[in-house]
């Protein structure tokens, strides 16, 4: 923690102030402390802190769902600054938190990394169904498909939802990425995704590189 508003940041993510969030992302902006800081060292740091407490017993999903209500607060003031409007657009993605999984935080942080990356984002939200995947990339035709999942228990959808989009033949001219907590490369590999990001910023990266045509 490099300061006194990265600190009240954190603070108020962590004990689910909404209020607090705001108002502290908003004090630390005016206070020079950069936006990426603020997402990382307050907004994240935070959040990774829940997890862990949650991990221990010592916070039940009410405390969960509140830090996470705080940290979207923050996140809203943030975002104009983390997607820069003059970037030409590279591609169209539709991207989803998949069937059974209502974890958004991190699906909407790659979102707008994505859009500051250029591209035009499809937001399916979560506890996205693979007929609802597959409707939307035949709607959309997308260059990307992006993925989220946070629970074990739900990464089987991504391949569920991968084998409802190759049997429905929509994805000719689009490439399926990956992402999510409990992923990793490996897991990627074995149900044919195209690509894994373990973060947003990595996963803005990848989004390029695969509509560039590179793996
Ligand atoms: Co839940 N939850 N949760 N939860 N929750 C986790 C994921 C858990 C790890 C907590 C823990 O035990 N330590 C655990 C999962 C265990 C497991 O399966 N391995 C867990 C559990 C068990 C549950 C419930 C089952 C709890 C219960 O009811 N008993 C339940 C399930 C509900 C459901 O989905 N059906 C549940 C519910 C909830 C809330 C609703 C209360 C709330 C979510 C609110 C919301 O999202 N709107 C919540 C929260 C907040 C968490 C934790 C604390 C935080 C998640 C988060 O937002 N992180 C989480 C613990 C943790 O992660 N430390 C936990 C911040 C976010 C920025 O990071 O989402 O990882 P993350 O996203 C990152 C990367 O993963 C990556 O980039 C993002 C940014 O860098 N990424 C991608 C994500 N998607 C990507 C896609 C990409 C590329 C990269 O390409 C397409």
């Amino acid at each position: 923690m490099v300061d006194d508003h990265l600190q009240a940041v954190y603070d108020a993510v962590l004990h689910g102030e909404l209020e607090g969030a705001r108002d502290h992302v908003r004090q630390s902006l005016a206070a020079g402390t950069p936006a990426v800081s603020l997402l990382k060292g307050g907004l994240i740091a935070a959040m990774s802190e829940v997890g862990r407490l949650f991990e221990a017993g010592e916070y039940y999903v009410p405390e969960m769902l509140v830090a996470a209500r705080a940290m979207k607060g923050g996140l809203e003031i943030l975002r104009p600054l983390l997607i820069d409007s003059d970037v030409r657009p590279v591609g169209k993605v539709v991207i989803g938190t998949v069937a059974g999984d209502l974890h958004d935080i991190g699906k909407n942080l790659v979102a707008m990394l994505l859009e500051g990356a250029g591209f035009e984002v499809y937001d399916l939200g979560v506890d996205v169904s693979p007929q609802k995947f597959v409707e939307a990339v035949e709607q959309h035709r997308p260059e990307i498909v992006a993925m989220s999942a946070l629970l074990t228990t739900t990464m089987a959808q991504m391949e569920t939802t991968l084998d409802a989009l190759r049997r429905a033949e929509v994805l000719e001219n689009a490439r399926v990425m990956v992402g999510g907590a409990p992923l990793n490369q490996a897991f990627a590999d074995k149900i044919g995704a195209d690509g894994y990001a373990p973060d947003a910023s990595q996963a803005a990266t990848l989004a390029r590189h695969l509509v560039a045509g590179e793996s």
